[in-house]
């Protein structure tokens, strides 16, 4: 069916960038992951905690699935205020943390309207969505494993949808990487932790900081990993802010929440229960943060506060 006037083009003029496939790949889809996991190269400490929840059946909840919507929402980095010992302390929020489940609503919400009174269904999928972003031509991969879409750079949250709707055309296609990492080892120079290597596309994950710090705070973090290179409240933003692909994604940041000096106080003292702890938990929660990530990230950032400077929120990291 064309979709000149339908789905696509709905999330494109509510600001996103979309694209689909159909489930006949699913088989494809899966041996992408399952060929590098049998061949060794994922840890499997990690393939176990991150990627054996993938389902690559089409759901019981709409046995007549047809084809996969994949769409790029773009974000921002936002900033998250810490007032400690009489100063403001500006600490980075990657983008795609925050707001999460919302995104995920608003793009099934904007599909379903898009439909008017025809009675099409979207159901999300549990499958990897770079893998579904790049087979579509929706993004391309970066030498750092992340995704580029269009003038989102990478900071875009990519999310998809199972739909019983019969598009025209199936966008499935080889998976590319931008053609100007051939040259470039910014990305590679950049990374603290040398997660991303000369020796091989795949990202060595488990050495990178974001694997690290979205554990629980009962995981102290490794000796090696030296103090200066933290720099976000979750996740790591080195590998982005270097690339030169994301110039003019990189000037923009959100300032999202403050929390005040008893706030962050009791983030730091680690003893969460009853209903300071509730409230403090559907807080972190919209901002994609768990109280498990607390008080270890936050003492990461704050030791380093004598060496603090807003500027290293700029471009050059
Ligand atoms: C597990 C996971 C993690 C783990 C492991 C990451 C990893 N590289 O596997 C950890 C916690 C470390 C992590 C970190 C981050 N993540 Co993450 N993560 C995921 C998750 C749940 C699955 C990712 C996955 O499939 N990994 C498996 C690996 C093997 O897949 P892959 O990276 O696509 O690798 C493929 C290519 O390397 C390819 N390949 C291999 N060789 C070659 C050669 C060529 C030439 C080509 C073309 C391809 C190719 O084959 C691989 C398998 O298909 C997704 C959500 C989801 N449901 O998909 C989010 C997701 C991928 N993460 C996301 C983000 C934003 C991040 C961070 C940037 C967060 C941050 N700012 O701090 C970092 C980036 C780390 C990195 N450089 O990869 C976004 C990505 C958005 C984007 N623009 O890319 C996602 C999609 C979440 C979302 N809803 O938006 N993440």
């Amino acid at each position: 069916m064309d979709d000149r006037r339908g789905i696509l083009r709905k999330l494109e003029s509510e600001g996103s960038l979309a694209r689909v496939i159909s489930v006949d790949h699913l088989g494809e889809i899966r041996r992408d992951l399952d060929i590098l996991h049998a061949d060794g190269f994922i840890d499997e400490n990690l393939f176990q905690e991150w990627l054996n929840h993938f389902t690559y059946e089409i759901p019981k909840e709409l046995p007549d699935a047809r084809f996969i919507v994949v769409a790029a929402v773009p974000q921002p980095m936002y900033t998250l205020t810490f007032r400690w010992k009489g100063r403001k302390v500006p600490v980075i929020l990657p983008p795609t943390y925050a707001d999460g489940d919302d995104i995920d609503g608003r793009v099934k919400g904007q599909m379903t309207r898009a439909m008017g009174n025809r009675r099409f269904k979207f159901c999300k999928t549990a499958l990897p969505l770079k893998t579904l972003a790049t087979h579509s031509g929706l993004a391309s991969y970066g030498r750092n494993n992340v995704t580029y879409a269009g003038k989102f750079g990478s900071f875009h949250r990519l999310t998809a949808f199972y739909t019983d709707y019969p598009f025209a055309d199936d966008h499935w296609q080889e998976r590319q990487v931008l053609p100007t990492c051939g040259t470039c080892t910014a990305c590679i120079d950049a990374c603290p932790t040398r997660a991303i290597v000369d020796d091989r596309f795949l990202v060595r994950a488990e050495r990178c900081l974001c694997y690290l710090n979205e554990k629980t705070a009962d995981h102290a973090f490794p000796d090696w990993v030296k103090p200066e290179w933290h720099n976000a409240i979750v996740g790591c933003m080195h590998c982005q802010r270097i690339c030169p692909h994301n110039s003019t994604v990189l000037d923009g940041f959100e300032e999202r929440e403050e929390f005040d000096e008893q706030e962050t106080e009791y983030l730091l003292a680690g003893e969460f229960d009853g209903e300071r702890a509730s409230n403090m938990h559907r807080r972190l929660k919209r901002l994609g943060l768990e109280l498990t990530l607390f008080p270890r990230n936050l003492s990461a950032l704050l030791e380093q506060t004598n060496r603090f400077d807003p500027a290293r929120l700029s471009k050059s990291p």
